[in-house]
């Protein structure tokens, strides 16, 4: 095989043992990588009803053929398990050394299993797999865990790692790198830490074999030196993923006081241009020319890396206004290993059933020394903590009453920082995301505020919403890829099958990567289907209760709500161009037409197909 190394890097912690397996080139070509070979790799080898949390559960670190060659972002790898916090498929995705190194040391994907009898890190150096002791690692933070296993293996290495949210198994717990980078929001982090690994450390120098060198370097070589030249390129260095503040505001679709209004009264104070106005660096992924992380000198003196989620989620979703406090909130986060979205929505939830008497906290809106206790509650799962970080389904149907319907998730995961009131589109995304609800996969709101059709249910929103499915979902979580050059800037979709080619030889068409993504969804569902059995419904498609039954409270669109029953005419329209039937099932015609035909025979065990 070219552009892939063929080969997975197996630890099973509980024995102790590391060993290095092939994988077919029919998975490579079916699968490709990332997303698309974690989830064959857990549909096979992980057994039906493994508790997340478990010894059992595979930990998956997956690169794709793309990365670390020397083309546009090609640094970022996808973390997946079966989820502790929904119960179904998890990923995330993180641009980090880690990703890069891994390849060079001659593999595409990690998959750990079983778990360690004190807590350890795993090093890899080319060939070199061991499995070390991090007892003195266990109980701190990730900066200084990360400080220490740099100091050790060199500064060029690659990590990935948790805080104490992953060691104690909050829900919101995500796997970090690089003091700011964050993937795995379906309690990636909470799977490592179930599995007593601290950390893992890479460190390769191996040449990953392309299938046309020369091709490869020139696609780069132009590729880099195109991204500075679009007309978007200065505007994005400005303000980076903060361009969507003020979007989101004038659309009345920021996020605000637990997604109960879409308007923030300081937006000024949290926007772009007040990000612009206090960074101090840039921070970004490997092999990036258009980094995108701005950082800020926060309320505590230290440095914290912005993102949009981040300051919207911890800002106006918890009625804070302070920039500076909020860069506090964020970069604690970061130090814990808390996911920013997770956490940003259990604080603005518990904010909201303090107001309304449903718990025995005292939290206020904007109370940003409440928001921190609380964070590192829920980072030790220690008092109020311990409730609020089983994630907010969960926390909810504790509390009981009407807490509920003030959870602010998709199938447990929760929302991230777009207000779907009055975005019919975006709440199907939100709905039909195969991890949960996550912006990732189908990010169509900034489609749909300005189509003329907003608050319209018709076919023309599944078509989008499946369009980007394919393109975000399929290609770019499989190749793996940043999407920010395509979605920021315009970078053409064309160029993806190119570089596909020259690194793998295999020629693909759009279409072609299409169908792939629609396979890759399809196993994804197959992977739900699978382990909710009979009790999977269609209802787990659908977005927050809130959105459809209390109307925005503030702002231009004040009063305004989804419709239940349009929304649910969407889901089967939905439904039916993805060829999946009423339950949101793939029917057997429709695996059979994405080759997944031995796949449906064994789905069919689990439940009854179509
Ligand atoms: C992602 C989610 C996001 S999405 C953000 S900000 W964003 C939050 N970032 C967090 C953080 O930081 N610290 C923290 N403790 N928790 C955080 N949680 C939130 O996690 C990130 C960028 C961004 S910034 C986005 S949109 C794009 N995401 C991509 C994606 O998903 N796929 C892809 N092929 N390319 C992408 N490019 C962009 O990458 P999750 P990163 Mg992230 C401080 O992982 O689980 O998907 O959640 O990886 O290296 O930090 O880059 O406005
Ligand atoms: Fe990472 Fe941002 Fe560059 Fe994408 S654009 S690779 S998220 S730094």
């Amino acid at each position: 095989m070219k552009g892939w190394n063929g080969k997975i890097l197996r630890v099973d912690l509980t024995k102790r043992t590391t060993e290095v397996t092939p994988y077919s080139e029919d998975i490579a070509k079916r699968f490709i990588g990332g997303r698309g070979l974690a989830v064959k790799l857990l549909w096979e080898e992980l057994p039906q009803g493994a508790d997340p949390l478990g010894s059992e559960n595979m930990l998956i670190f997956a690169t794709g053929p793309y990365t670390a060659f020397n083309i546009p972002n090609s640094g970022k790898m996808v973390i997946a398990a079966k989820s502790p916090l929904t119960g179904g498929y998890g990923d995330g995705n993180i641009g980090t050394r880690a990703a890069t190194h891994m390849r060079k040391c001659g593999i595409d994907a990690v998959v750990v299993t079983g778990k360690a009898d004190k807590p350890v890190y795993l090093y890899v150096e080319d060939d070199k797999v061991e499995i070390y002791d991090a007892g003195h690692l266990w109980g701190k933070d990730s900066y200084v865990a990360e400080d220490w296993l740099l100091d050790k293996h060199g500064k060029a290495s690659g990590t990935l790692l948790i805080g104490q949210s992953g060691e104690n198994k909050c829900m919101y717990a995500t796997v970090v790198s690089q003091k700011g980078r964050a993937g795995g929001r379906p309690a990636m982090g909470a799977v490592m830490g179930s599995k007593n690994l601290k950390a893992a450390v890479f460190k390769g120098s191996k040449e990953i074999p392309a299938a046309d060198p020369e091709k490869l370097k020139e696609l780069g070589r132009t590729g880099f030196a195109k991204i500075p030249k679009f007309d978007a390129f200065p505007y994005w260095k400005k303000v980076g993923t903060m361009m969507a503040a003020d979007m989101m505001q004038t659309a009345s679709a920021l996020p605000t006081r637990n997604f109960s209004e879409g308007v923030f009264e300081h937006i000024d104070k949290v926007n772009g241009d007040a990000v612009h106005a206090a960074t101090v660096t840039q921070r970004g992924c490997p092999n990036c020319n258009m980094i995108c992380g701005n950082t800020i000198i926060d309320s505590e003196g230290k440095e914290s890396e912005l993102d949009y989620e981040n300051v919207t989620m911890l800002g106006s979703n918890i009625g804070l206004g302070n920039l500076k406090q909020i860069g506090t909130l964020n970069r604690i986060c970061d130090e814990l290993g808390l996911d920013t979205i997770g956490a940003g929505n259990g604080i603005g939830f518990a904010m909201e059933c303090s107001e309304k008497g449903l718990i025995d906290l005292d939290i206020k809106w904007g109370d940003f020394e409440g928001a921190k206790k609380l964070l590192y509650e829920m980072a030790m799962m220690e008092g109020h903590g311990a409730l609020i970080g089983l994630g907010t389904k969960v926390a909810a149907e504790k509390i009981g009453g009407i807490a509920p319907s003030l959870a602010i998730h998709a199938k447990g995961l929760e929302v991230s920082a777009y207000d779907c009131h009055v975005c019919p589109g975006m709440a199907l995304s939100f709905g039909t995301s195969p991890i949960g609800a996550h912006h990732k996969d189908a990010w169509v709101i900034s489609w749909e505020i300005s189509s003329g059709i907003r608050e319209e249910y018709g076919p023309e929103k599944a078509d989008k919403v499946i369009e980007f499915q394919r393109i975000r979902g399929g290609m770019f979580e499989t190749l793996v890829s940043c999407r920010f050059p395509w979605i920021e800037l315009g970078y053409e979709l064309e160029e993806y099958p190119l570089y596909m080619e020259a690194a793998t030889g295999v020629k693909m068409t759009l279409d072609d990567m299409w169908k792939m993504g629609d396979r890759v969804y399809a196993l994804v569902r197959a992977f739900w289907a699978r382990e909710y059995g009979e009790k999977w419904s269609r209802l787990m498609d659908y977005p927050p209760e809130k959105w459809f039954k209390y109307p925005l409270t503030e702002g231009a669109l004040a009063g305004k709500k989804l419709d239940k029953d349009k929304y649910d005419k969407l889901l089967s329209v939905y439904y039916e161009k993805r060829g999946w039937d009423e339950r949101g099932i793939p029917t057997k015609a429709t695996m059979k037409d994405l080759d997944l035909s031995e796949e449906a025979k064994q789905l069919a065990k689990y439940v009854e197909l179509e």
